[in-house]
């Protein structure tokens, strides 16, 4: 039976995207005979414009695509064989509830551990149902570190998550930083914002080790080292705090911990800090003196810079710098981080309280499954999330989802490189087959994404399928929500009545401010005392060496360079990463490869004490020597030996948050047979 407020086969339907993307587009869809036709951008939406990406203009291909999985299946392989049995949805669900009922009265509830990430950035698809079942269960709990982790500790503990800066106030800028962020792929509807103000005059800087094309349109790029942001903004603190040019009025107003941040930069001269980060010392004064002078200014600080050793003390200076320097209190000054806190929503229709079972770590799964502390993990539930692809020490997780004696379900739309490892494969829909609710963190938006077409095969949204699971397992009552739809509309009964209303009425909630809040006139820090804590002691204590204390590079002599993997144009994280990928090759400078004998379009091994990938090179001076880059997301079988990144990235965590070090490899190249 179709799903209630199914769209006509013949129609054209707003809705929006759910992907992990700040963006949050409103989508117009046509559906001819059932079946989507066509995605494009809605112009309703003032921010999207009428445009998307072109990776979800291919989604149709996702959804009616060789990989979909359209019925559940069980394992009669080996694992990671891929080969599967259908069964039928009942046959697959008791068996899952049987392990989970199993593993409880085994080894305990907690050896059974829900995995999931951003495959979703909707209210209804995750933490929702979901939670009402592990936790329910007693289940371990997931830390949800591999992104954002490092970045949201630093906004949480200098500022309690303040709404930030919204693309449409960027005009009005005159000096924009951006930092660690590349826009012009991962969150596009930036780029005109960008443009404008630079034609309004703006002076634009980029940081990034990668003349990105924000950077080469940028009246400044500096080049630095992966790892080394935390050693520049400290030189600039240094600079405002030592030369007279810090806001103190402002500093004795509306911050504490100013004294212990100014003590944490006074050793960090320009020179220094260009040593360390491979940068120019009068280019960063040059930047520092700017910003000092310069208003409205305003800092972009993206998730690049997080992804390392440094990222949270990093990002937590990067943040600093408005408060220092004195910017807020005006349109267009201060920063821009997630907004996905803004619009303050709690979860009310999430009746279960937390409990104090053991939390993991997600970048260390492959550790955990392989070498346990305490209870194993014998059961693994993957939902929103593809682990074998995105999370670090790729051979390591591989080993652990190899383990003979681990259950694993593996819960999504299309058969990833996780999904072959699986003992059950459950079919999901996608956002054109499922309702949900969709929150931008660039824009402050909060949409609604409805079912645009019939479930494809035999699949089944979330809500649906955490709901049985509970009930087969005797965990669910008559006060809870019996399916998806149900589950929506006591979402929206929840959600505060203007917003549950913009909702129901139309595609969109108004947010706060009309989405383009004013830092220190509109919002404030949401900390205790609604002051900017400059030197949170929770962070200090959590930091290896205190907060923004700088730990060196891991590159070694016979791992030298530093190797990164951005987001690209082809895929969200993995999702979309199973289309043909043309462009999954080793960008290096033809400095590094020149001193290596390889030339463009070379098959290369690279390669670290974690493990090797072989692909193929492209030389390019849009990257700065001693770093390599490949694209995140990528899937195993586009590259030559099926190993990506990620076999090369370290399971270390970042000095805040348990963050993931995406960007500390440190790895060797050379030409394969050389
Ligand atoms: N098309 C597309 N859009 C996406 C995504 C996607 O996969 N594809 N992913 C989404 C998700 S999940 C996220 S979290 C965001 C991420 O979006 P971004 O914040 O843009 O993060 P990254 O792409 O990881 O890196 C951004 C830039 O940081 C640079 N960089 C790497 N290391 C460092 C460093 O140490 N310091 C500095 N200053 N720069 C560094 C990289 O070269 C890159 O150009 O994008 C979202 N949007
Ligand atoms: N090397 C390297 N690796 C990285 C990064 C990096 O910079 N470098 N960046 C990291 C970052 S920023 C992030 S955010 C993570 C992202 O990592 P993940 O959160 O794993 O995101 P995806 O790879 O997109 O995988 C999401 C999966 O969820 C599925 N899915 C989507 N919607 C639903 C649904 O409604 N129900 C179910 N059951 N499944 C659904 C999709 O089909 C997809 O397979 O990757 C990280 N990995
Ligand atoms: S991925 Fe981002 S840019 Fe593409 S349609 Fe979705 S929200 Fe828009
Ligand atoms: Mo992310």
């Amino acid at each position: 039976m179709p799903k209630p407020g199914l769209a006509p086969p013949e129609s054209v339907v707003t809705t929006a995207c759910p992907l992990d993307c700040p963006d949050a587009c409103t989508l117009e869809v046509t559906v001819r005979g059932g079946r989507v036709a066509k995605i494009d951008g809605s112009r309703e939406n003032h921010i999207t414009h009428g445009y998307i990406c072109a990776k979800v203009r291919r989604f149709p291909e996702r959804v009616y695509g060789d990989d979909r999985l359209l019925h559940p299946a069980i394992r009669r392989g080996g694992k990671g064989s891929g080969l599967f049995t259908r069964v039928t949805w009942d046959d697959a669900l008791d068996l899952i509830a049987e392990k989970f009922v199993a593993a409880r009265n085994g080894g305990g509830a907690e050896t059974i551990l829900p995995l999931c990430y951003g495959g979703s950035n909707g209210l209804l698809t995750q933490d929702y149902a979901d939670a009402i079942l592990f936790r329910r269960l007693g289940a371990s709990r997931l830390l949800r570190t591999v992104c954002a982790a490092p970045t949201g500790a630093a906004n949480l503990g200098l500022y309690g998550k303040m709404a930030s800066v919204s693309y449409e106030d960027y005009p009005e800028a005159r000096m924009i930083i951006v930092w660690g962020v590349n826009p012009s792929v991962s969150g596009i509807h930036l780029m005109p914002y960008l443009k404008q103000a630079r034609d309004n005059g703006a002076y634009v800087v980029v940081i990034d080790p990668r003349a990105t094309t924000i950077a080469r349109q940028a009246d400044l790029h500096i080049t630095v080292r992966p790892g080394t942001d935390l050693p520049v903004a400290l030189s600039m603190h240094r600079y405002l705090f030592e030369e007279g040019h810090a806001a103190q009025p402002f500093l004795d107003a509306h911050t504490n911990g100013a004294a212990q941040l100014r003590a944490k930069a006074a050793p960090w001269t320009f020179e220094r800090a260009a040593d360390v980060s491979g940068t120019d010392a009068a280019v960063l004064r040059r930047v520092a003196e700017r910003y000092a002078k310069t208003s409205p200014a305003l800092v972009k600080c993206g998730w690049g810079l997080e992804r390392n050793r440094n990222g949270g003390s990093a990002a937590a200076a990067v943040l600093a710098l408005p408060a220092v320097a004195g910017k807020f209190g005006v349109r267009s000054g201060g920063f821009t981080m997630s907004n996905s806190a803004s619009w303050g929503i709690e979860r009310t229709w999430l009746t279960e309280p937390e409990p104090p079972t053991r939390a993991i770590n997600m970048n260390k799964v492959g550790r955990i499954l392989t070498e346990p502390e305490g209870a194993p993990i014998n059961v693994l539930f993957v939902y929103n999330c593809n682990p074998v692809a995105i999370l670090p020490d790729q051979r390591r997780v591989i080993r652990g989802f190899e383990r003979e004696d681990l259950f694993t379900v593996v819960f999504d739309q299309v058969l990833t490189d996780t999904a072959i490892y699986a003992d059950v494969v459950l079919p999901a829909t996608t956002f054109l087959e499922h309702y949900d609710t969709v929150r931008g963190y660039g824009p402050i938006t909060l949409q609604l994404a409805k079912p645009v077409i019939d479930t494809v095969g035999e699949s089944r949204s979330n809500t649906d399928v955490f709901m049985d699971l509970a009930r087969r397992l005797g965990l669910a009552g008559d006060d809870d929500p019996v399916d998806e739809v149900d589950a929506m509309l006591r979402m929206l009964n929840e959600l505060p009545p203007d917003v549950s209303t913009g909702l129901r009425e139309s595609w969109k909630a108004t947010p706060p401010h009309d989405g383009r809040p004013i830092q220190f006139v509109d919002v404030f820090p949401k900390t205790s005392d609604a002051k900017i804590d400059l030197f949170p002691a929770a962070l200090d204590q959590q930091a290896p060496l205190g907060l923004y204390g700088y730990q060196p590079d891991p590159a070694t002599a016979e791992f030298p360079l530093a190797l990164i993997s951005p987001a690209s144009d082809r895929a969200i994280s993995s999702t979309l990463g199973e289309l043909p990928r043309p462009d999954v090759k080793l960008d290096i400078h033809p400095d590094d490869a020149g001193a290596r004998g390889i030339l463009d379009g070379d098959s290369v091994r690279v390669w670290n004490a974690l493990g090797e990938m072989h692909i193929h090179a492209r030389l390019t001076p849009l990257i700065a020597p001693g770093t390599v880059s490949t694209p995140k997301g990528v899937w195993r079988r586009s590259t030559v030996n099926h190993y990506t990144s990620n076999a090369l990235v370290p399971d270390s965590l970042a000095d805040l948050g348990g963050g993931a070090c995406f960007n500390d490899a440190r790895v060797e190249v050379a030409k394969v047979g050389a």
